[in-house]
């Protein structure tokens, strides 16, 4: 990290939100942290005003603007370097949760020489000290963000440094591919066998394969960080809203009998065994008998389009109508779940009719009524999101686009690579597309990153971070 410059200002920020609570924090790190602290802190016990490492003072903050009159009580913690979130010295105060008191504090501190932190900036000092990789950084966010547990589970191993973990363990690989060609490259006398060749041809398959594997587990880590979206279409009156209700557990959407009761496209975000789902409730898709409606189908269009995947619901208790084949001739592409309701009805619906559609397709007969069903069709959605792979959350799952992009660039390079081995093409240009792959994977646990990109993933993060 060498090239950034070296911080040696002391930053203070409130680190609890903004509004009303039982606690609120105030947190400094620098190397003015204890001396600032210590000139407006006065322990109860001891009247001692040194504050020792490693131990939570009890005493009051007094306000020397007003004649050191107390301003609140409080719990400070104080962690000396580098055994703190930031690797310098680090103070926590703890004081009651009211906006006023936060701001009392912080004020005092910043007029004894602290600086406001910029978003992310203590997180941003534990990577620039070196306590902690980009990956470990960014997984902070993800935890704050986290809207699942099962994306709170894998923001957490990657917190851990499993993923650079995994990433460190490619790059030495590719070091070691890297070091070969080199020598070959320095020693043009020893000139590379066919043998030889392909081994490191291997080497670098082998690592390519696994960039592959990660790339794969990134489309799983996108579903669980984001949410997949989810659409339920139809035609008027077949029920899309009254599963979406059952899907939710609430009843959030209007249901009626009244055909066209949804006019504008509901959207809600809803989790299945902890997998988040953006669920859309859509109108109907033909003949709209005004504006509202022409609106409203121009809206459920779009959101058909946008879909990664389509709950397509039919209504049993009823016989297919023109409507119901002209919407099937239009979605037959998406990939989806077609949803047969009203099974608590009688059946009127001829299933031989379906059989061309349903050929490819997974189909669940459910009532959204009774309810009867609706797991199965739960468990069904699960299984067209993972596609049948189990996935396994314990171990590390990309989830982070950044990532994503520069693994990407790392396997097109490594597939140049092999191209030019494959060709005979002279070692040094083999040699580029190792170093320039390595480069790739230190973008992402920020060995090697520029000062642009660091300061754009940093404010993402909340100012107190
Ligand atoms: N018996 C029975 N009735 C159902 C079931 N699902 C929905 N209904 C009824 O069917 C009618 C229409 O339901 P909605 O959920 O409003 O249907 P929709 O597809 O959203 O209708 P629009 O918004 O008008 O396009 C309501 O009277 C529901 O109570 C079911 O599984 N069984
Ligand atoms: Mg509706």
């Amino acid at each position: 990290m060498s090239e950034f410059k070296k911080i040696n200002d002391t930053i203070a920020a409130i680190a609890t939100p903004v509004g009303q609570g039982g606690i609120g924090i105030v947190r400094l790190s620098g190397n003015q942290a204890f001396r600032i602290t210590e000139e407006i802190f006065v322990a109860k016990a001891s009247k001692k005003k040194s504050l020792e490492n490693g131990r939570i003072h009890y005493g009051w903050i007094i306000d020397s603007n007003n004649n050191d009159e107390p301003l609140d009580e409080v719990l400070v913690m104080a962690f000396r370097a580098p055994q703190s979130y930031t690797q310098e010295d680090v103070i926590e105060i703890n004081c009651h949760g009211g906006i006023v008191v936060l701001k009392s504090i912080l004020s005092l501190i910043l007029e004894k020489g602290a600086r406001l932190a910029e978003p992310g900036e203590f997180t941003k000092r534990a990577f620039l000290n070196g306590r902690i990789d980009l990956t470990q950084a960014e997984a902070v966010l993800d935890i704050i963000q986290s809207k699942t547990d099962a994306f709170l589970r894998v923001s957490t191993h990657q917190l851990k440094g499993e993923l650079a973990i995994v990433l460190e363990a490619i790059r030495e690989e590719l070091m070691n591919v890297y070091t070969q060609t080199e020598a070959f490259v320095n020693f043009p006398e020893d000139e590379i066998d066919k043998q030889s060749q392909s081994a490191l041809s291997h080497q670098i398959l082998l690592v390519q394969n696994r960039i592959s594997e990660l790339l794969v587990s990134s489309a799983h880590g996108r579903v669980l960080k984001e949410g997949m979206s989810l659409v339920l279409c139809g035609k008027t009156n077949v029920g899309k809203s009254s599963l979406l209700n059952a899907l939710l557990k609430t009843p959030r959407a209007i249901v009626s009998p009244i055909a066209g009761t949804t006019r504008d496209t509901i959207e809600e975000m809803a989790q299945i065994q902890g997998i988040p789902f953006q669920m859309i409730d859509t109108a109907g898709f033909l003949n709209p008998s005004d504006m509202i409606e022409e609106e409203a189908i121009r809206r459920s269009r779009m959101s058909l389009e946008k879909a990664e995947f389509v709950l397509f619901v039919l209504d049993l208790n009823q016989n297919l109508t023109q409507e119901d084949f002209l919407l099937m001739e239009q979605i037959k592409h998406k990939s989806m779940i077609v949803v047969l309701n009203k099974k608590d009805l009688k059946q009127n619906l001829d299933e031989k009719e379906l059989q061309d559609f349903l050929k490819e397709k997974d189909s669940v007969k459910v009532s959204a009524v009774t309810q009867e069903g609706i797991r199965e069709l739960e468990e069904k959605i699960l299984e067209h999101v993972w596609q049948g792979k189990i996935v396994d959350t314990h171990g590390v799952l990309i989830s982070n686009l950044r990532h994503i992009e520069s693994l990407k660039h790392c396997e097109v390079t490594l597939l140049k690579a092999q191209d030019i081995l494959k060709n005979d093409m002279p070692l040094e240009f083999v040699s580029e597309e190792i170093k320039e792959a390595i480069h790739f994977l230190d973008e992402i646990t920020g060995r090697d990153i520029s000062q642009d990109l660091l300061e754009k993933i940093f404010s993402q993060f909340c100012i107190g971070k």
